[in-house]
């Protein structure tokens, strides 16, 4: 049986952070999945399908190995596309303490509704401190964000303040 992973977020925009978490993922599981679903909890920049574009771009251009499916979803809990497509892990990043108090219900309802483990990756320290928001803020006050993000995202927001 292929061992299939479910890598979720916003990527409201995908960050250098993500796509780490992204490539040690990808290096973990036969499959990948990385699914864009929408945080109520957050007002979002991007539409959802610049969000899947940027990412699919973003792995293309890092030349990530292995099988990623780019995705969005917005039917409802994020373990139902779990079972859909035969994953039994959600793979996310852990920067500090507020992640883990954030997680950690998630990932026990996860496990409860559907028998779905939540394996928790470390980041990079070079890119621990790198959120969307950070980028966001950034973006949105004339600042250079190529150090935070993939080079097609930095061109993607480059351009959209020229427009
Ligand atoms: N380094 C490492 N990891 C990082 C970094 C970084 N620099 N930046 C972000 N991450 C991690 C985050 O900790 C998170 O795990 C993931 O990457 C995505 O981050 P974001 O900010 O893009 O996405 P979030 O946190 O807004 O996404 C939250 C989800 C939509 C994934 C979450 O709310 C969720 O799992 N929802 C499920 C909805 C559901 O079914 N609920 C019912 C049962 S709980």
């Amino acid at each position: 049986m292929p061992r299939i992973a479910v890598v979720p977020g916003s990527f409201d925009p995908v960050t250098l952070g993500h796509l780490d978490v992204i490539r040690r993922a990808a290096g973990l599981y036969d499959e990948l999945h990385v699914v864009v679903v929408h945080n109520p909890g957050k007002s979002a920049l991007l539409p959802i399908t610049k969000r899947v574009e940027l990412i699919e771009e973003a792995i293309a251009e890092a030349g990530i190995e292995g099988q990623i499916v780019v995705a969005s979803w917005s039917m409802g809990l994020l373990v139902d596309y779990c079972t859909d497509v035969g994953a039994s892990v959600l793979v996310k990043g852990i920067r500090s303490q507020v992640d883990v108090a954030y997680e950690t219900p998630m990932a026990i309802v996860n496990r409860d509704l559907a028998a779905v483990e939540t394996v928790f990756l470390l980041p990079d320290p070079a890119h621990a401190y790198v959120s969307s928001s950070l980028v966001r803020q950034v973006s949105g006050l004339g600042g250079e964000v190529g150090p935070y993000v993939p080079p097609v995202v930095a061109e993607y927001l480059q351009g959209a303040r020229e427009r």
